[in-house]
């Protein structure tokens, strides 16, 4: 009895029908690791890993089983829609789904995390032990939240009572709202990082959206005499990373009345003292806030930091137009983790993964690679209730409206609140997972 219970606490149900076997054989069994061979093996399950594993699938070069996806979560999330939780705009639970639900059963689902990838073999390793042999490897596990990289965030975070919280993780993005809902005057500061970060405008979305709701609730005003003032404190020495939407950003700033302290990269938080680096001088400046909206540092995941996949800066180092990794010729990578000189978002991903999945068929035909991606990233950047700037843009911060021809993008306008809102969230769960989005270019055939 001893035995049988010990044995199916630690290999699960299977241990319990195969009564006759002896605890011995098990052990034999777990200590040997398996090898499976997959054509195409996919890393993370992601916006980027289900999107393009589906688009694999549908091409109708694959057999049952000849792509696997390896990702150890149990829910998949539509991050975006986390802005719109700190907005009080939707619940989070509504922008998840359990992953083993979207994922299509022709595809061998892997519920694990990767411990190392061997690239010189074609195998990855998976925490259980076992390995994977691929003819193809796409990368695409997002990138990391550091949240210890700001000392004192985790402890103010996980701290009801205190004032701190980001829109960008599942557990404390539903913290946003009430910290600005409770707020009836004092300072509230919204900080950016330096470095890379998912989703470069977000950090001020949660911003816009607060300062409307103080507005609306007769708290907030651009006088002197504000109940409430508020700081956007960033690493960056402007609003945003393209000129052209940086200038719209920085003239409502202005005619906002909020206080910019540019270059202050944010290192601490104690009790109610927010202590941040000057990045030019590297001068300490403190504040005192009554509200804290943080942005954590980002980064590479540390087995492909570790990994011979990786670039410089950790990511996977990738060139910029095939998405074929430099040294590599049968490894790939989109999404986050990819190493693109562009900004990090969903939007990116409905570009970037028709490009991969083309140039990686071709490649398995022995065929040239002809797709190539333009660095195609957008921010559907929320300036109040009911507003988006829907700043698109490619390699070198240049503008790609989709709209362009028509209107202005830099001006925020109701009808693209509408896509951020209501659209996108429905078309990601309804297409893009599924594989049948590209974006501003429509539907897959
Ligand atoms: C998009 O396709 C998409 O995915 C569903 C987003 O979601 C996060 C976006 O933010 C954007 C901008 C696009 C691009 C699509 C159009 C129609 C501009």
């Amino acid at each position: 009895m001893t035995l049988l219970s010990s044995s199916s606490l630690a290999f699960g149900n299977k241990a319990l029908f195969a009564g006759q076997t002896t605890l011995r054989s098990y052990a034999t069994v777990r200590a040997a690791s398996v090898s499976r061979n997959h054509r195409v093996v996919v890393v993370g399950a992601g916006a980027a890993g289900l999107g393009l594993s589906h688009q694999l699938l549908r091409s109708g070069k694959f057999a049952p089983k000849d792509i696997a996806v390896v990702d150890p979560a149990q829910w998949h999330h539509y991050q975006p829609g986390w802005t719109l939780v700190g907005g009080n705009l939707k619940n989070k639970e509504d922008l998840r789904r359990p992953l083993a639900n979207l994922i299509n059963s022709k595809l061998q689902f892997y519920n694990d995390s990767v411990a190392a990838f061997v690239p010189d073999q074609n195998t990855v390793t998976l925490s259980n032990g076992d390995s994977l042999c691929y003819e193809h490897l796409v990368v695409a596990p997002g990138i990391s939240i550091n949240y210890d990289s700001i000392k004192g965030l985790p402890e103010a975070l996980a701290d009801k009572s205190a004032p701190v919280s980001t829109i960008y993780g599942y557990e404390t993005c539903d913290k946003v709202f009430p910290t600005i809902s409770n707020l009836k005057k004092g300072t509230a500061i919204f900080t950016q990082p330096t470095g890379v970060v998912k989703c470069a405008g977000a950090p001020q979305k949660a911003m816009w959206l607060a300062l409307d709701h103080w507005k609306r609730a007769g708290l907030y005003n651009a006088s002197r005499n504000s109940p409430i003032n508020i700081t956007f404190a960033t690493g960056l020495p402007v609003m945003f990373g393209v000129a052209k939407y940086s200038k719209e950003l920085n003239r409502l700033r202005e005619e906002r009345n909020v206080e910019g302290l540019f270059q202050h990269d944010l290192e601490s938080i104690d009790g109610d003292k927010a202590i941040f680096v000057r990045v030019d001088t590297q001068e300490r400046v403190t504040k005192r806030f009554d509200l804290l909206h943080v942005v954590p540092k980002m980064g590479a995941h540390k087995f492909i930091k570790e990994s011979q996949l990786a670039d410089g800066a950790g990511f996977v180092d990738v060139d910029d137009a095939t998405l074929r990794h430099n040294k590599y010729p049968n490894v790939w990578a989109a999404g986050d983790s990819a190493g693109l000189p562009t900004s990090k978002t969903a939007a990116a991903i409905t570009a970037q993964a028709p490009v991969l999945v083309r140039n990686l068929l071709q490649s398995l035909e022995g065929k040239t690679l002809d797709a190539s991606y333009n660095g195609y990233t957008s921010c559907p950047l929320l300036t109040e209730y009911n507003k988006v700037m829907l700043a698109e843009f490619g390699y070198g911060g240049k503008p790609m409206e989709t709209f362009g021809r028509v209107i202005d993008q830099s001006v925020p306008r109701r009808a693209f609140f509408h896509l951020k809102k209501d659209f996108f969230p429905w078309i990601y769960f309804n297409a893009m997972v599924k594989g049948l989005w590209g974006g501003p270019n429509g539907f897959i055939r």
